[in-house]
């Protein structure tokens, strides 16, 4: 496994990989939630590049960007241990060298849900995105279903900007009780772990609701906010069951919906989703 960190190592490194090349954009900290899109990799693409930047133009000012756990050697030894071939650890100022002053905006799809709390994100996800792309030039790039959002707005930039990639999504990983992995349940504490599954369970309840034959996505909301009210370590964000592909909100199921929530447990804010009327493969 070969770790280069400026453009020019990276771009002579590139030339070496067999085709196809798959890519798996992470900001570190890789659980197995990031291994599993690894894996995907493995499977469909002769090389496999895995960029670790914990990209600062995606963080809001209030956000976390100095706590974002890091460490690089355990993913280093995480990423040996699945044959990857190349690993890009670009600096900040390899991605945005002085006097940066070019962005990529994607439009509607960026304005619901994660976009109307978390203003700003996804211009620094979407122009990040489009360095790692331009960099590596991948025909594969693997993206995690726990992300819905990005997974829309990254495929809308694919499409509209001609890049020749196929992008592959991999179900939510989760813990045995149902809470998504992610490296912010690192923050939690023993009682706010556990108050977490309320994540899962009220999407759990929600698609109950959906089986036994309820169509109003109001219905669905409340069912979800007051799983989420019951527990009292943690308040809800939003709660939503949206379009699958406009991600804007739905008055009626009619043909699947995408149940999504950010909700705050102590201070640490957490996101997970739901596919109705469509398999979620977990
Ligand atoms: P990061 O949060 O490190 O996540 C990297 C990838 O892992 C994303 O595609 C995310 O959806 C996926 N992932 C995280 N937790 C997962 C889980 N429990 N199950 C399945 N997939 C999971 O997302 C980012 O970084 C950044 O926005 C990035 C795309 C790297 C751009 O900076």
């Amino acid at each position: 496994m070969k770790t280069v960190e400026t453009l020019n190592e990276l771009w002579q490194a590139r030339k070496d990989l067999p085709g196809p090349v798959g890519l798996v954009p992470t900001m570190g900290f890789l659980h197995d939630g990031h291994l599993m899109l690894v894996k995907e990799a493995k499977q469909s693409c002769a090389s496999v590049v895995v960029s670790i930047f914990v990209n600062p133009t995606q963080f809001g000012p209030s956000e976390d960007l100095d706590a974002y756990p890091r460490d690089l050697q355990r993913d280093l030894s995480h990423l040996e241990a699945l044959d990857v071939d190349l690993v890009w650890i670009p600096t900040s100022e390899v991605m945005y060298p002085a006097n940066y002053q070019t962005w990529v905006e994607v439009g509607d799809v960026t304005k619901p849900l994660e976009g109307s709390y978390r203003p700003g994100h996804f211009r620094g996800v979407t122009t990040v995105v489009s360095k790692l792309f331009n960099a590596v030039q991948p025909d594969v790039a693997v993206f995690g279903q726990k992300d819905a959002q990005q997974v829309a707005v990254i495929s809308q930039m694919t499409r509209d900007l001609s890049y020749p990639i196929e992008i592959k999504v991999v179900p939510i990983v989760r813990e045995g009780d149902g809470l998504a992995l992610s490296s912010r349940n690192t923050y939690l504490n023993q009682d706010q772990r556990k108050a977490a599954t309320v994540l899962y369970r009220a999407l759990r309840a929600a698609e109950k609701a959906y089986l036994s034959g309820e169509r109003s996505a109001e219905t669905i909301r409340q069912i979800m906010s007051e799983t989420i009210t019951d527990e009292p370590l943690a308040s809800a964000q939003y709660v939503s069951c949206a379009d699958l592909l406009t991600l804007t909100e739905l008055e009626t199921i009619t043909n699947g919906a995408l149940l999504s929530m950010a909700v705050y447990v102590g201070k640490t804010r957490l996101i997970d989703n739901w596919i109705l009327g469509k398999p979620n493969a977990d």
